[in-house]
């Protein structure tokens, strides 16, 4: 009696997940994996990953993809060279953005997302509703129905003049997010310390790019951060915190999840890898490295990598936003431009991984299994993901990464597949690198070279997992016992 082979087996690797590393062969069969063990009988085809780590893909939860940003820019990568770069990283699953602008239908913001991504993607992606008009029909119409439509997370910024929300807006966000089960990610900083600050430098001269982290003072993330929190808290609405960059955020974060509240947390690698003395580079130079919240001090790196050890930060994404340093992006609103005229953000969907697996397991900063869950089991949890994505286990769409660990590679936009045109990372030498990604079984990338077609990513309708569930306790206003009966 014959039996049928498996499709594929990866052989001889060492398999890691976010809680053990073990040597087994992963069998797939069509786009998921059937068997995970040791000595697996033959596949129909095999791969040698003998020597390699064989990882979940990683997910990347953050990431701005042919977005027009709260400016009105659009920045420079389309879905084809987000996901290709995304996949030459290591990553194969992406949550970008659908952006409504004031006076924008979300369902139509929703639909012309779906569209772009649809023609280009190659790897799978989801999308975080950003609501900047919270309009009544926003709220009651399109939100029930695209939250139903699998769209399970929004965002709200408290800056950026264009996009911000006020506090009975963001009240009115949390509150629709609570009735329909959706998570409620948050840009936090304070918007007048930054217009206020930023004001005061350019008016007295002081236009280089070194100013704009001057121009987010550290007590802004701190102060927007217990703002949101408190809002949070009165509706009961869980949140995650976006790119936290500082010791003051990261505290402010322990303090809360230490009273019981629903407050997840992200970090990135340029908060992690970079400092301010990145943005202090001679003439315009240092507006590659123009990020929201800015890069910080060596101190505030070590309070993240702590907050990371100890789980109040779950998930590091890249915050991709690429912006050409030409006309196009950093200098589009001039050649000479003062540092609030300059585009924020920076590439980093290819770079994440490598990054982090060379800190975290060749340098040994927290180790594997806490990259695994960094990079790809936790968001994939807080996100409604898993276990579709971010494990290797029986049942989970084969999206897998295999590692060389001793791969030295120095980074360069050369390499990069990107279309920023720079890299932030340039000539740092990483260790450990993905040599090939597999996407539903199908391999994309492979020893440098892409095998997947544009289109060929799906969207991936999520429900709201266990991270938005409400912890029950609403703030005693909201209490008909305790409140005199109102209904609120
Ligand atoms: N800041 C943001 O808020 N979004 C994109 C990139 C950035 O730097
Ligand atoms: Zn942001
Ligand atoms: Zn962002």
């Amino acid at each position: 009696m014959s039996t049928k082979p498996y499709d594929l087996v990866l052989r001889g690797g060492t398999v890691a997940t976010a809680s053990a590393v073990f040597p087994a062969d992963v069998a797939i069969e069509g786009e998921i994996i059937t068997a995970v063990g040791r000595d697996l009988p033959p596949g129909a085809k095999e791969i040698d990953a003998r020597g390699k780590l064989v990882l979940p893909g990683g997910v990347d939860s953050h990431a701005h993809i042919e977005q027009v940003s709260a400016a009105g820019i659009l920045n420079a990568d389309t879905f084809e060279s987000a996901t290709v770069s995304a996949a030459f990283g290591g990553t194969t699953t992406v949550i970008s953005f659908a952006a409504q602008h004031i006076g924008l239908r979300l369902d139509e913001v929703v639909d012309a997302y779906h569209a772009l991504a649809r023609k280009g993607a190659v790897i799978d992606y989801a999308f975080h509703m950003i609501i900047a008009d919270p309009t009544e029909s926003t709220l009651k119409d399109h939100l029930p129905r695209l939250v139903k439509a699998g769209h399970a997370t929004v965002k709200v910024f408290m800056t950026y003049d264009r996009i911000k929300l006020d506090d009975m807006q963001l009240l009115d966000v949390l509150y629709a997010a609570r009735e329909n089960r959706a998570l409620v990610c948050v840009h936090a900083e304070n918007h007048a310390m930054i217009s206020w600050t930023g004001k005061r430098l350019v008016g007295s001269g002081y236009r280089a790019p070194r100013y704009h982290r001057i121009s987010h003072p550290r007590g802004g993330e701190a102060e927007a951060f217990n703002r949101i929190i408190a809002l949070a808290a009165f509706i009961d609405q869980p949140i995650m915190i976006f790119h936290v960059s500082s010791a003051e955020g990261a505290a402010r974060i322990r303090q809360a999840r230490g009273e019981g509240l629903k407050v997840f947390a992200e970090t990135c690698p340029q908060y992690l890898f970079l400092t301010e003395k990145d943005l202090d580079r001679p003439g315009l130079e240092g507006a590659k490295w123009i990020c929201s919240p800015p890069l910080r001090q060596p101190s505030d790196q070590e309070a993240l990598w702590q907050a990371l050890l100890l789980g109040d930060l779950q998930t590091i994404s890249s915050d991709h936003a690429p912006y050409r340093f030409d006309a196009s992006g950093k200098l589009i609103n001039s050649a000479d431009p003062d540092f609030k005229a300059i585009p924020n953000g920076m590439p980093g969907l290819e770079a994440r991984l490598p990054l982090l697996f060379d800190a975290m397991v060749s340098q040994g900063r927290l180790g594997l299994e806490k990259f695994v869950s960094l990079a790809a089991t936790e968001p994939a949890k807080i996100y409604g993901l898993h276990p579709r994505k971010g494990e290797i286990v029986i049942g989970a769409d084969a999206d897998i990464a295999i590692w060389d660990p001793n791969r030295r590679v120095t980074i360069s936009a050369a390499l990069m597949h990107d279309l920023a045109g720079y890299s932030p990372y340039e000539g740092r030498t990483v260790t450990g690198w993905p040599v090939t990604v597999l996407s539903r079984g199908r391999v994309v990338v492979h020893n440098g070279s892409l095998y997947a077609a544009p289109g060929s990513g799906r969207f991936l309708a999520r429900e709201a997992g266990a991270a938005a569930v409400p912890t029950g306790r609403r703030g005693p206003e909201l209490h008909p016992e305790q409140n005199f009966g109102a209904y609120i």
